[in-house]
């Protein structure tokens, strides 16, 4: 595999960051994931903007404009022949000293690592996910914003333990209100009868690129689509309930603490829709070759 590393492509083992990178140091710097479909980037444009937002929250200035990130990343793929794959895209503050201070580090660092992945397996689409909600909650808004996608994912972390912990494979967190924000790396719906819910980005939701596609297609569809605010009793009385996310895609959900939804089966409309999705995906996106 070839890693890019600020402009240039590096065999495996020889693509290393310093240990006094403040990304691993304090989990200081931002990412995003970003999939691959026959032979196009999907949503590029869309996971830069957010990149770049992020990294404009956090006063991190990424030594390439947005053409020039969007051309390492397909040149990265093209050197991987990542065709059906997956994109990690990281920038980290870079190398400082022990001390918290960034603005003392010298510079960013890039780096794209572009890999066939192994998609979640195929039975866990068609048995649904089992979930439970846990007592970490999302981050307040104002002490580090759900929707910068940062290095530090502890708070997910500590989120998904409980939920592995618990016996299942993936939390549900709330916000410092009490209501659902979303899942560890996954936003969350909700369908009753044709009413898709999904929680406001102000209640702790990333705003997923998936969530805004999965959005659009169900509004072309003819469902009444909105953000509402949601609480725990509207996942335990839904008809159905779904996750989306760059990896998962869309993934049912089953049952959540021990409540069983809907029929206890991926339901019509996550199925309808995570049809319509994959037919978008494979046929739009940046081409790399
Ligand atoms: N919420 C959180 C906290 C996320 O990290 C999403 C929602 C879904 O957003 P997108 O834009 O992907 O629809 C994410 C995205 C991974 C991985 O390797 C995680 C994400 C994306 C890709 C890979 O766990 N998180």
């Amino acid at each position: 595999m070839k890693i890019y590393i600020n402009g240039r492509l590096f065999a495996e083992k020889d693509a290393k960051i310093s240990v006094f990178d403040h990304g691993l140091l304090y989990g200081d710097g931002v990412f995003e994931g970003i999939r691959t479909y026959n032979g196009r980037v999907f949503m590029l444009e869309e996971h830069l903007h957010r990149l770049y937002r992020s990294a404009k929250a956090i006063t991190l200035n990424i030594p390439l404009e947005k053409d020039g990130m969007s051309k390492a990343v397909v040149r990265t793929c093209k050197a991987n022949r990542t065709l059906n794959g997956y994109v990690r895209l990281v920038v980290t503050r870079g190398v400082g000293t022990l001390g918290l201070n960034p603005f003392v580090c010298s510079k960013p660092q890039v780096i794209i690592i572009a890999a066939n992945i192994q998609l979640y397996p195929k039975k866990l689409y068609e048995d649904g996910l089992k979930l439970v909600t846990v007592g970490t909650l999302r981050n307040h808004t104002e002490s580090v914003s759900p929707n910068i996608k940062s290095l530090n994912y502890l708070n997910n972390i500590m989120a998904k333990i409980e939920a592995i912990n618990a016996g299942v494979m993936e939390a549900i967190m709330l916000n410092p209100q009490g209501f659902v924000a979303e899942a560890t790396g996954d936003n969350i719906f909700v369908v009753k009868g044709d009413r898709l819910r999904t929680p406001p980005i102000w209640a702790g939701a990333l705003e997923g690129i998936t969530r805004n596609v999965v959005m659009g297609l169900a509004a072309e569809q003819g469902y009444d689509v909105r953000e509402e605010t949601l609480t725990r009793y509207d996942l335990y009385t839904a008809d159905e309930v779904f996750l989306t996310g760059t990896a998962a895609e869309i993934i049912g959900v089953v049952e959540i603490d021990r409540r069983i939804v809907g029929k206890g089966a991926p339901g019509p409309v996550t199925r309808r829709l995570a049809n319509a999705f994959r037919a978008l995906a494979r046929s739009t996106g940046v081409p790399i070759l």
